[in-house]
């Protein structure tokens, strides 16, 4: 049993995804990050970052915090979704990386300076902008070469998804990138993928392009 501390949100997704994915038993408990309660000391206790997600596996006290570090635990723990073979092992990884370090941040960024903050700082606008058009041209021509970032649908790809999910507070139409597109459809489509979005509350439905 895993005992999940998360709230609506792309990273918290991450894991409630993956959860789904690979059938474990979970508790959800929402930490409502609107009401501050990632501050309260017995949440800091297990996630010192003051951030979602983290997790603790009642099967051996483990506490962890970082999306990255939950997706690869879980995977070692089932040997699911996260390849054996040298290969596909580290693109995954790299893929997942490449979301913790760029994809996640610059898209977060965009979401406050251009949703929430518009006209307070244009030269953050545009460069955080700018760079997530980038990223999503990356993205894009990887899935021209690939069903998933890294061959068969993996951890990396429940890493990215719940970012992309938000593609219209970011401004970006999913026609414009026709690959992330046709993957963002598949992966919305998982029974999986439509339980763990709605972790830890119910939300209107998966956003989907026109
Ligand atoms: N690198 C961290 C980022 C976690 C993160 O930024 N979580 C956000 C929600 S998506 C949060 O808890 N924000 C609370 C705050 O900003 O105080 C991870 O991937 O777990």
């Amino acid at each position: 049993m895993i005992d999940l501390y998360t709230w609506s949100t792309p990273n918290g997704r991450k894991v409630s995804i993956m959860l789904e994915e690979c059938g474990l038993a979970y508790a959800a408990h929402p930490v409502d990050i609107s009401k501050d309660e990632q501050f309260k000391p017995d949440f800091l206790k297990i996630a010192p970052n003051n951030r979602i997600p983290a997790i603790i596996d009642r099967d051996n006290g483990l506490s962890l915090f970082e999306s990255g570090a939950i997706l690869l635990y879980l995977a070692e723990k089932t040997g699911k979704f996260l390849s054996k073979e040298p290969k596909a092992h580290w693109h995954t990884v790299q893929w997942l990386m490449w979301q913790m370090g760029g994809a996640g941040p610059m898209i977060g960024q965009v979401h406050f300076f251009v949703k929430n903050n518009p006209g307070k700082a244009p030269f953050a606008e545009e460069r955080f902008m700018k760079e997530t058009r980038r990223l999503y041209g990356v993205l894009d021509r990887r899935l021209a070469e690939s069903a998933y970032v890294a061959g068969d649908y993996s951890i990396a790809d429940m890493s990215i998804w719940p970012w992309v999910s938000r593609f219209d507070w970011h401004k970006i139409d999913l026609n414009e990138f026709p690959n992330v597109k046709r993957w963002y459809v598949a992966i919305a489509a998982r029974p999986a993928v439509q339980r763990g979005y709605h972790v830890p509350v119910k939300q209107p439905a998966i956003p989907m392009p026109v």
